[in-house]
């Protein structure tokens, strides 16, 4: 791992010809058009613009009220916050959105229609946007930590897309934030060698911690519009106590995990850790805290609190990530001890933390949440009833198709017990048989490695349903054999195709998914 030195900076907007660009938000806010695809920083709370939205949110209601259109389309890296996806769904000042939110303001937009959203697995999000399959880029509105005097830019707590936004946007509104630590220097490493096919080279890359680029994002000066300084925190990500499922899903981890090891299919550190979002993620992170494994290594787009309490107790001896998304009290561990975490994190674009080249070559550990999976190990993890958008598959996919090992998990159970999270099959598909290993419940932990369609089904529902829905699963199977044995269906994967999604039709008739 070799580091370059920090550069001097005497502030933090070194560069006079920037300084010259300093104006308000609201100033800023009024250059961007109605219809200009907006291309802004972001990733799972972390790295987003704060004022410039608020601003554009203002900007359009004003227009709104005065009886003009106005709406933009909305490139983040991943999900971002209240002051960004919420504030311009509140005014409906988005036409369209890609490729991951999470915000319930947006999210109610989505699934009432009033806007689009293009759910895109986060390493494409580049590309796509390269090759004009999503138009051209108009603006990019980029948060960092400071401007060097070569205009060279110091990246803030996420990277995901910025430097495609940079590169490709006419347009580019910074804003500069004090609040980052300008400790951060050195921590990002933005790899500028991808070529376009057929030109392409092998990613430098062999191990979860190499840096393969440079510290800093390139921008012309010229492009730059607006500066605006901003002195506000990120998203403040809360994370639960983990409850009983969450540490029983743990559990159930550490034991196939001590397992694998014994079997000779993992090394003692086992192999670069992939983790998602939310409570049930960070408890298993905790938990690997407690349990006999050293020497870890993370490679993952999201680094969150359980993250950072493995490097900090040294059983995690680096990570790679796109963002770094803590809740507040981590946070301030995080800053008061940069000189520590700057040499065990690095922070990548998400063309290269989510990279199948790079996942594959790794052999890493995914571990990912979901809304649902069927009996033969299909996986849904965006839709609730197969048509309201929850969040998105973000980079799930990326990691699930490319991993050495691909584990989803959930409880059993949502909605107070009335919803099964094993179905007969699911509403929708993000995963499909063959790109889910394992299946993991509060219940059990189901490794679908190498059985055929029918070896699964029963091993899922006996490992993973809950009991109050395991008789009714079984009935389904059984059923489903007896009429692809009559003739009625094949015998590989049976079904009962009037019944398949009779559990999510009942559930929305009757709020319950079981039987009367
Ligand atoms: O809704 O809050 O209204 O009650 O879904 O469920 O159990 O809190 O789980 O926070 O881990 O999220 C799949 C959404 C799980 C997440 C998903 C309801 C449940 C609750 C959340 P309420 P939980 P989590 C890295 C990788 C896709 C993206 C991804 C996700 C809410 O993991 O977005 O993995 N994954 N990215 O009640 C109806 C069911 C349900 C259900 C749960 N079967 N039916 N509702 N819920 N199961 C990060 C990035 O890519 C950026």
């Amino acid at each position: 791992m070799t580091q370059n030195p920090p550069a001097i900076l005497p502030s933090r907007i070194a560069h006079a010809g920037l300084r010259q660009k300093i104006m308000s938000a609201d100033a800023a806010a009024a250059l961007i058009h109605h219809g200009d695809h907006v291309g802004m920083s972001g990733f799972t709370g972390a790295g987003y613009p704060k004022l410039v939205p608020q601003a554009l949110a203002r900007h359009i209601q004003q227009q709104h009220n005065a009886g003009h259109e106005f709406r933009i389309g909305l490139w983040t890296g991943a999900s971002t916050a209240p002051e960004l996806d919420g504030a311009l769904a509140k005014v409906g000042g988005m036409d369209m959105r890609l490729p991951y939110q999470s915000d319930p303001t947006c999210r109610a937009r989505i699934n009432a229609g009033d806007m689009a959203y293009t759910d895109i697995h986060l390493s494409h999000v580049a590309q796509y946007v390269w090759f004009g399959f999503l138009g051209k880029l108009n603006v990019a509105v980029i948060e960092v930590a400071g401007i060097l005097e070569d205009g060279r830019l110091i990246p803030a707590t996420s990277v995901g897309n910025n430097k495609t936004w940079l590169d490709q946007a006419d347009k580019v509104i910074l804003e500069v934030n004090h609040g980052h630590p300008l400790a951060l220097e050195g921590m990002h490493d933005i790899y500028y060698g991808t070529e376009r096919p057929p030109h392409r080279k092998p990613i430098p890359m062999t191990d979860a911690g190499d840096r393969i680029g440079t510290p800093y994002l390139h921008c012309d000066p010229a492009k730059v519009i607006a500066v605006v300084e901003t002195n506000l925190p990120d998203r403040d990500t809360r994370f639960a106590a983990p409850d009983e499922a969450s540490r029983r899903i743990a559990g159930h981890l550490m034991d196939f995990f001590q397992n694998e090891v014994q079997q000779g299919r993992l090394p003692e550190d086992l192999l670069p850790l992939q983790s998602g979002v939310g409570n049930i993620a960070n408890a298993v992170l905790e938990s690997l805290n407690d349990g006999p494994f050293s020497g870890l290594q993370g490679y993952t787009e999201v680094l969150q609190d359980g993250m950072l309490a493995l490097l900090k107790s040294g059983k995690m001896r680096m990570a790679s990530s796109t963002a770094i998304s803590l809740s507040a009290e981590v946070m301030k561990e995080f800053v008061e001890n940069l000189d520590f975490y700057r040499e065990r994190i690095v922070l990548r674009p998400q063309e290269i933390s989510n990279h199948p080249e790079v996942i594959r070559r790794l052999g890493l550990i995914a571990m990912n949440g979901m809304i649902e999976a069927d009996l033969y190990g299909n996986v849904n993890s965006t839709h609730v009833m197969g048509t309201r958008i929850m969040n998105g598959i973000g980079g799930s996919g990326d990691f699930a198709r490319n991993a050495y090992l691909s584990i989803f998990m959930t409880p059993s159970t949502a909605k107070g017990g009335s919803i099964s999270c094993i179905v007969p099959m699911v509403s929708h598909v993000d995963h499909t048989e063959h790109d889910v290993q394992i299946v993991v419940t509060e219940q059990g932990l189901a490794d679908l490695r190498g059985l055929s369609p029918r070896q699964r089904s029963r091993l899922i529902i006996e490992r993973c349903a809950h009991p109050d829905f395991r008789p009714a699963l079984l009935d389904y199977v059984e059923r489903s054999e007896a009429n692809a044995k009559a003739g009625h269906a094949g015998m590989h994967t049976p079904h009962l195709l009037e019944e398949a999604l009779s559990w999510h039709a009942r559930y929305e008739q009757t709020g319950t998914m079981l039987p009367r």
